[in-house]
């Protein structure tokens, strides 16, 4: 190759470059002030926002960015083997007789099937063992700023903004709240959109999602107010109701298989 060519190259990859970081540079700029913005009318100032975003604990989760696995038939039926074994099944009746003081309250008084509640939180967090590792605020900060989806950029916009207004609301350091890779916290792993289903279950004056009396009244709140549970059955609104909670068919299924082991819908 001869050295002008090589310099044309190596003069277009810098500009490249240059331009692509040029560009992210100013959508990171113009994106933050667009959040400010929208944070500011909800009540924060610019300097509560500063000290948010300049945390040291705040960082980028790149594992975040990228195309999602493909649903894996293979991985879910080995799931599926997993949470219905016998030791499996022995865990959640164990929890559910343990805290049967909880869950019978809940379903008496919000009228969600106790087995569903437990089988939610099963799934969820393996009944408490596994609320997850990420920063919440880190999540949505990546997703938002990262993202290379529109909906997706837009949605965890939403989603930042409603987390921040819970913290700010609720007295709570967004930065030290730990949920999933997909932003979700405590027991019943809510997104902050279904905060308005949370509820102070143990009247102690704080709504605690890892507190587990106030996540089973807000999980069978969400399944009651959104999803119009009906006790004692399993139905096509049933179905729904589930399907509102975590979007996947295979999600429904297992929840009502395990809960079936308890006991639910067995009368
Ligand atoms: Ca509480």
């Amino acid at each position: 190759m001869n050295k002008f060519l090589q310099g044309i190259i190596f003069l277009f990859i810098f500009l490249f470059n240059q331009e692509g970081n040029l560009f992210a540079g100013e959508n990171n700029q113009a994106g933050r002030e667009n959040l400010f913005q929208e944070l500011m009318k909800k009540g924060f100032t610019r300097q509560e926002l500063e000290n948010i975003f300049s945390d040291n604990r705040v960082e980028v989760y790149n594992s975040l960015i990228g195309p999602f696995g493909k649903e894996n038939e293979k991985k879910r039926q080995k799931y599926l083997k997993f949470l219905l074994s016998d030791a499996s099944v022995q865990d959640g009746k164990t929890f559910l007789l343990t805290n049967d003081n909880i869950f019978s309250d809940v379903e008496k008084e919000i009228g969600v099937d106790k087995e569903i509640i437990v089988s939610v939180f099963k799934v969820e967090t393996d009944l408490g063992r596994y609320f997850g590792n990420y920063r919440v605020f880190n999540v949505y900060n990546t997703l938002y700023f990262k993202s290379h989806s529109v909906k997706k950029k837009e949605w965890a916009k939403q989603e930042l903004i409603c987390f921040l207004v819970i913290c700010k609301e609720n007295g709570f350091d967004p930065l030290s709240i730990f949920g999933s890779s997909a932003g979700a916290f405590g027991w019943c792993q809510f997104l902050p959109s279904s905060w308005k289903y949370a509820c102070d279950g143990n009247n102690d004056g704080v709504i605690d999602l890892f507190n587990l009396t106030d996540a089973a009244y807000s999980a069978a709140i969400f399944l009651k107010e959104r999803g119009k549970w009906q006790e004692g059955e399993w139905n096509d609104r049933n179905k729904q109701a589930i399907f509102k909670y975590n979007r996947s068919l295979f999600y429904v299924k297992t929840v009502r298989l395990y809960a079936e082991k308890l006991g639910f819908n067995q009368k």
